[in-house]
């Protein structure tokens, strides 16, 4: 794999599903792959599983790494290219990748969504900029419309857990106050799509999401009728895709609560984190053995590991 931006740059998710549960039985048995190779881990948003996970995995297969709040300790980065750079933007990217990929063999980014223009961010300008620019491989920490070493992740915990060889998945929209962007269901959605479940999505009408991502899903608006007989419950806010970054509702009543649950086939509770709770999903459900939220945070590591490692190798093989 030469970088790591969306499941297109992956052959075969079994396989990295596979080497995620190798890692996680023997954390340190690639640690060659890695030595004297640099990784830098750029932030343009918070982070906590994504920061640490990542880091540690790299520092697992032997690389060192940096990290760099970009978005509040380096300077203005413009993305776009023949513009005047007469505003508030003090560096260009064509630059600011060259210059990183001096001191970093790879890189991650996180870059969310703005949430205003749809265009803009279903265009992922970021990454592909940084792509021409750095002639390094790229990782997406999560992006304007991913977050695929998350979508990894999920799938190694469905792997671990599932009882039946095609469970049924059902993503669930869930209620926040606050406009949060598409990335993690969409790319939940284009995971889920071509690996072996039956993955159902609910929402509020208006919530649909693009239909690139959600691909052979069934959207069923009922949320309980969703829910029935499913293995997994993978709850998740985002906002409007059609009327693109707005909050259409805070329905209360889409909160996952241990009723819904129970609608389940003894179904697990997953949730990328952060989570708010007693607004997305009641203490009742994350405090109980339905919920695998720490696990699936665990797995992060794993995750990334299996991509790093699929990188070192690639990188190894071209020398
Ligand atoms: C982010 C999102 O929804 O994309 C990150 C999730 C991993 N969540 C929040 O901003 C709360
Ligand atoms: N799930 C996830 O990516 O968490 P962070 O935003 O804390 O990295």
């Amino acid at each position: 794999m030469q970088n790591f931006i969306s499941i297109a740059d992956t052959t075969d998710i079994n396989a990295l599903v596979r080497a995620g549960i190798e890692a996680k039985a023997d954390p340190f048995k690639d640690q060659h792959l890695g030595k004297n190779k640099t990784m830098g881990l750029l932030f343009f948003n918070a982070s906590l599983r994504t920061r640490l996970s990542t880091q540690k995995a790299a520092q697992n297969l032997g690389m060192n790494t940096i990290v760099m709040n970009v978005g509040t300790d380096g300077w203005g980065l413009e993305m776009e290219d023949g513009v005047v750079m007469n505003a508030d933007k003090a560096e260009h990217v064509k630059e600011a990748a060259a210059v990183i990929a001096q001191y970093c063999d790879v890189i991650g980014i996180r870059a969310f969504a703005g949430l205003q223009d749809r265009d803009k961010d279903y265009a992922e300008l970021v990454m592909n900029q940084f792509k021409k620019y750095a002639g390094v491989p790229i990782v997406n920490l999560e992006s304007a419309t991913r977050h695929p070493l998350q979508s990894l992740a999920d799938c190694i915990t469905i792997e671990e857990l599932k009882t039946k060889p095609r469970p049924k998945v059902v993503l669930t929209w869930l209620p926040h106050f606050k406009a949060l962007p598409q990335a993690v269901a969409n790319s939940f959605c284009e995971w889920m799509n071509p690996w072996d479940v039956d993955l159902v999505v609910t929402h509020p009408q208006g919530y649909e999401l693009a239909p690139e991502f959600l691909g052979n899903a069934t959207v069923v608006y009922d949320q309980n009728e969703a829910l029935e007989n499913a293995d997994f419950v993978y709850g998740k806010n985002w906002s409007s895709y059609q009327q693109y970054g707005q909050v259409l509702t805070q329905d209360s009543t889409w909160m996952m609560t241990a009723e819904k649950m129970a609608r389940t086939n003894n179904g697990k509770f997953m949730h990328c984190l952060p989570v708010r709770r007693n607004l997305k999903v009641t203490d009742e459900v994350l405090d109980s053995d339905a919920s695998v939220v720490v696990q699936q945070a665990g797995n992060r590591e794993w995750s990334a590991q299996a991509v790093l490692r699929d990188i070192l190798i690639d990188m190894a093989t071209k020398k």
